[in-house]
């Protein structure tokens, strides 16, 4: 079906539509480019003086927009792989296994808490070496079957490198946290090189998804830490969501034989 557009309000200007959308374009990334540095030195003028906010400017803020540029670009990567995957799957088996496709890009003060919390100097040398989750692609899944699935499809791919893998389904966090995260490494290609970026996967089920966005929304609600029984309670969710996995798993095994 065809986006109602402005082509279609004005015929016979047909040009008019890309030429309003790519300035549309470049005005958002504008924007969007102008607010994260805005960001970006209020979160480094909290933690540092003037004269130092003045000269990280002066030699980090270009490396650093490009730096992000790199990471939205592998973002895009990993999410087209894994629409693609939904895609083959689904022609396969009939059936999508991805219900939603999350990505985001880390905020600057998390980057630069997480830098100063590691005792790393606060440059884009150190975010790209050290801060894995710049870039982070979450996919979500009705079952935690096709969790194992997509990471399996994911690292088969021959342009996808493997840098680091945090199984917390198989090992919960102690707060209950249920998740699989890898970082992985996927080249994105400009128009002079290639660069290898890394890239944070996080897996869930929905129903994984569901207590890690309310116990965030619960943990962050307060200025003080929860109390142990409002701790234990949490954890008490979390084993009840997986215990809803287990049993949806077989009842979708048994739909299936
Ligand atoms: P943001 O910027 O809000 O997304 P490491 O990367 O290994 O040096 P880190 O970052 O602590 O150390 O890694 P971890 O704990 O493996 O993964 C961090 C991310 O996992 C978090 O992002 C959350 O998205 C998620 N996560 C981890 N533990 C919990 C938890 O107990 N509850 C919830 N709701 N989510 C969790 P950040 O760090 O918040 O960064």
């Amino acid at each position: 079906m065809k986006k109602p557009g402005l082509a279609r309000l004005f015929p016979c200007f047909p040009l008019l539509e890309t030429e309003y959308e790519n300035r549309m374009c470049r005005i958002m990334t504008d924007n969007s480019r102008i607010s994260s540095l805005t960001t970006l030195e209020q979160a480094l003028q909290a933690r540092k003086s003037d004269l130092t906010v003045q000269h990280w400017f002066h030699e980090q803020a270009q490396p650093y927009q490009e730096l992000m540029a790199y990471y939205r670009c592998a973002m895009m990567e990993v999410e087209t792989k894994f629409r693609v995957l939904n895609e083959a799957f689904s022609l396969q088996y009939d059936s999508n296994p991805i219900e939603t496709i999350k990505t985001r890009l880390k905020k600057p003060e998390n980057i630069i808490d997480k830098l100063l919390r590691y005792n790393l100097p606060v440059t884009v040398e150190s975010i790209e070496n050290y801060i894995n989750d710049v870039a982070g692609v979450r996919v979500i899944c009705a079952f935690p079957s096709e969790i194992d699935m997509l990471a399996e499809a994911l690292l088969r791919q021959d342009d996808v490198k493997l840098v680091q893998k945090k199984d917390y389904i198989r090992n919960p966090k102690e707060s209950g946290y249920r998740s699989l995260h890898l970082i992985v490494a996927v080249p994105i290609f400009l128009h002079d090189k290639k660069r290898m970026m890394k890239v944070e996967v996080q897996f869930r089920t929905l129903a994984m998804d569901w207590w890690a966005s309310l116990e965030h929304k619960l943990r962050y609600k307060k200025s003080h830490p929860l109390t142990e029984q409002q701790n234990d309670s949490l954890l008490a969710c979390s084993e009840i969501a997986a215990e809803l996995d287990r049993r949806m798993e077989e009842l979708n095994d048994s739909i299936d034989r």
